[in-house]
């Protein structure tokens, strides 16, 4: 139609003259006009296609059936932490816990355990395997990270997520933490797990909280998670290599 083409010629010499640094908000007469909004749509959608391409690495990590389960589920490093402010929750059934989410997010946020056992959940059976050399396959269900994601909303510059973990300081005054990157934060089968094999997750596995990620090693897979940051980097967090033990000579990313 004449006019809406007059108007949009108006609008992109306008926004041509101002060097593409438009403001948008507040432009009524320009959201109300039907070509107006038909491009902002399909620049989202746009936006949209472009990150489903982008973010996810697709490939999924191999998932198992009930009859391959291991009978028993061993646990490794820090098996119930030492530290008084992890066993008072402990007492309580963590019905104290707040799991803290925050860094370069909008919405930074704090979860108890049953805000996040209402959130969406999956369940998965994995193989966990651990450097030591030994391996076990285990019925996960927890909280897709990408959920949480979702109501934080990271900031552009997010490049990380971090995972701090409840254990007492070692004898260096280090404790564990762990960090994956944004494509693994989102990855499908990455998961704040809180059940195994049908159970509340045990101390010796990571009660409360534990990150499932199942592409990678069992070291990546951090227990007694108490806060969640999102960073841009990662050298200036410890010892500067992304984790407990990437500060002590392992790979950061763990591939399996
Ligand atoms: N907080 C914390 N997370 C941790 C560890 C730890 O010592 N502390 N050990 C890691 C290692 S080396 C492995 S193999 C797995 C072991 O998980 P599991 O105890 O459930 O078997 O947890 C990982 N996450
Ligand atoms: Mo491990």
């Amino acid at each position: 139609m004449p006019s809406q083409d007059n108007s949009r010629r108006r609008f992109l010499r306008r926004a041509l003259a101002a060097g593409g640094a438009l403001v948008l908000s507040g432009c009524d007469q320009l959201s109300q006009s039907a070509w107006f909004t038909k491009l902002l749509g399909s620049a989202e959608k746009l936006t949209f296609a472009t990150q489903r391409l982008l973010l996810p690495r697709k490939a999924m990590a191999q998932e198992f059936t009930e009859a391959d389960l291991s009978p028993f589920f061993r646990s490794n490093g820090t098996s119930n932490p030492d530290n008084p402010g992890y066993q008072a929750m402990a007492a309580h059934q963590f019905a104290d816990y707040r799991l803290q989410v925050g860094g370069l997010v909008a919405q930074p946020r704090a979860y108890s355990l049953d805000e996040l056992r209402a959130l969406p959940s999956r369940t998965q059976i994995t193989r966990h395997d651990c450097v030591e050399g030994w391996s076990a396959i285990g019925k996960w269900k927890g909280v897709p990270l990408s959920r949480v994601l979702e109501q934080v909303q990271p900031q552009p510059s997010a490049r990380y997520v971090v995972f701090y973990c409840a254990d007492p300081m070692d004898a260096r005054g280090t404790r564990y933490y762990e960090s994956i990157d944004m494509e693994d934060a989102w990855h499908a089968q990455t998961l704040l797990a809180y059940e195994l094999n049908d159970a509340p997750l045990p101390i010796k596995n990571g009660a409360p909280i534990r990150v499932r990620v199942e592409r990678q090693l069992g070291y990546k897979m951090a227990k007694y998670i108490m806060q969640i940051q999102l960073v841009e980097r990662l050298d200036d967090i410890a010892g500067g290599q992304g984790g407990y033990w990437e500060d002590r000579g392992y790979e950061w990313y763990a591939g399996i």
